[in-house]
């Protein structure tokens, strides 16, 4: 096939990743904006490679006029998360979603594969636009931990350097490797409760200081100077002592002034 016949295959693919990323990585936004906890982590996509599509054609013994239909992951998004339970969080989060539709899930994490790898994979079709209309494609959705992903990825660079033959020791190793991260996993759910209330007081006091420093920005254009430094001085003395009860107190009480503020200069 010409190289210029690919490009125009590969491109409803190319948008349809760059879509899916903005789109998970808003659910993370959205999560963080109200001061929650999101079960996303991360998030990327790729499209396939050319070389990979071809193998995964000989492998396969697929005809090339026939890839859009019977190669579904030539849109590939991977989700991070931190904790297993995240990623059944994910999984509910697609489910209900309307642009796009489950055609297929596999869930390695219940089904370990015997090389070690968990994750939970979903085939989905979603619709893009293109100069011809709309079109229906595939994408496969990969959701595991982190520590899956750590894991994954080394196995994946082995894989492809000794060809998919890994020697008999080095895949003992891996499946070590693959019960230790199965391990860690498991122990980071059992402190699951105290790791999210860590992280939940971090995303509030981002917020708040963020909040914070924005109003005492806009006073700078509306108050006197120096009632302003004296705001922020305050700010830095509060800041200081680490006390989250103590900056929501002072965010309210700026929130008031710059209400004040706004209200004399309508
Ligand atoms: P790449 O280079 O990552 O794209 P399929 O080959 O997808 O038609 P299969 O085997 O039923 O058929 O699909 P499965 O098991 O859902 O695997 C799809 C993808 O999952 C693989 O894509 C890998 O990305 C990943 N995967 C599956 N098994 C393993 C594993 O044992 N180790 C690692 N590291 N990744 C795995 P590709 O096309 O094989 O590779």
């Amino acid at each position: 096939m010409e190289i210029q016949l690919w490009k125009e295959i590969l491109m409803p693919y190319e948008l349809a990743v760059q879509e899916l990323e903005v789109k998970f990585n808003h659910i993370i936004k959205d999560y963080r904006s109200r001061n929650m906890y999101s079960p996303i982590e991360t998030v990327n996509g790729r499209v396939k490679s050319i070389s990979s599509i071809l193998e995964k054609c000989r492998k396969k013994n697929i005809a090339i006029e026939n890839i859009t239909n019977e190669i579904e992951d030539i849109a590939g998004i991977r989700i991070m998360c931190q904790f297993v339970e995240d990623i059944y969080k994910v999984v509910e989060i697609i489910k209900n979603r309307s642009d796009m539709e489950i055609r297929q899930e596999k869930d390695y994490i219940e089904n370990v594969k015997p090389s070690g790898y968990r994750s939970y994979h979903l085939i989905v079709t979603y619709n893009v636009e293109t100069m011809e209309g709309t079109r229906k494609i595939f994408a496969e959705i990969q959701i595991r931990t982190l520590a899956m992903n750590f894991w994954a990825t080394i196995e994946h660079s082995l894989q492809y350097k000794y060809r998919h033959n890994i020697p008999e020791h080095i895949k003992k190793r891996l499946n070590a490797a693959a019960d230790a991260i199965l391990k860690l996993d498991e122990e980071m759910s059992s402190i699951h409760d105290e790791i999210m209330d860590a992280q939940s007081s971090f995303i509030i006091q981002a917020n708040i200081v963020s909040e914070i420093l924005n109003n005492i920005q806009n006073l700078y254009k509306v108050a006197n100077k120096r009632e302003v430094v004296k705001i922020q001085d305050e700010f830095f003395e509060i800041y200081k002592q680490n006390d989250l009860e103590q900056l929501i107190s002072f965010a309210k009480q700026l929130d008031i002034i710059a209400e004040g503020y706004r209200a004399q200069n309508q």
